[in-house]
């Protein structure tokens, strides 16, 4: 009778390990703290300005074949320079409106603007 009881506890042990590890997979897909928002660069241009909440973290991809730099106009993040294909990520904590352009194209600009 006690061997029972020690199989049904092993048996819920497995069970709730399997349902743990299903539960991790989608964590790539929808992160727990904030939300996620994309800026893609091509043909040179940055697109539209993009409004976010604070706590999102916003990724920059170059899809274009030249290189080009996602820097901020006041330092706010570490200037990042993107190849083509390559992308970089920014998590924007607090409100206001933040000015970035690209340094090898220097008419290439654009803003994010953070609510609170
Ligand atoms: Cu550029």
């Amino acid at each position: 009778m006690f061997s029972r009881f020690a199989l049904t506890v092993l048996l819920a042990v497995v069970v709730a390990a399997c349902s743990g590890s299903d539960s991790a997979e989608p964590d790539g897909e929808s992160p727990q703290n904030g939300v996620s928002a994309a800026i893609t660069i091509a043909g040179f241009s940055f697109g539209d300005p993009i409004e976010v909440v604070a706590g999102t973290t916003v990724t920059v991809t170059n899809d274009d074949s030249a290189a080009h730099t996602w820097t901020s106009s006041d330092d706010t993040w570490p200037s990042a320079a993107l190849g083509g294909g390559e992308s970089f990520d920014f998590t924007f904590e607090e409100a206001g409106t933040y000015e970035f352009f690209c340094s090898i194209h220097p008419t290439m600009t654009g803003s994010v603007t953070v609510t609170g």
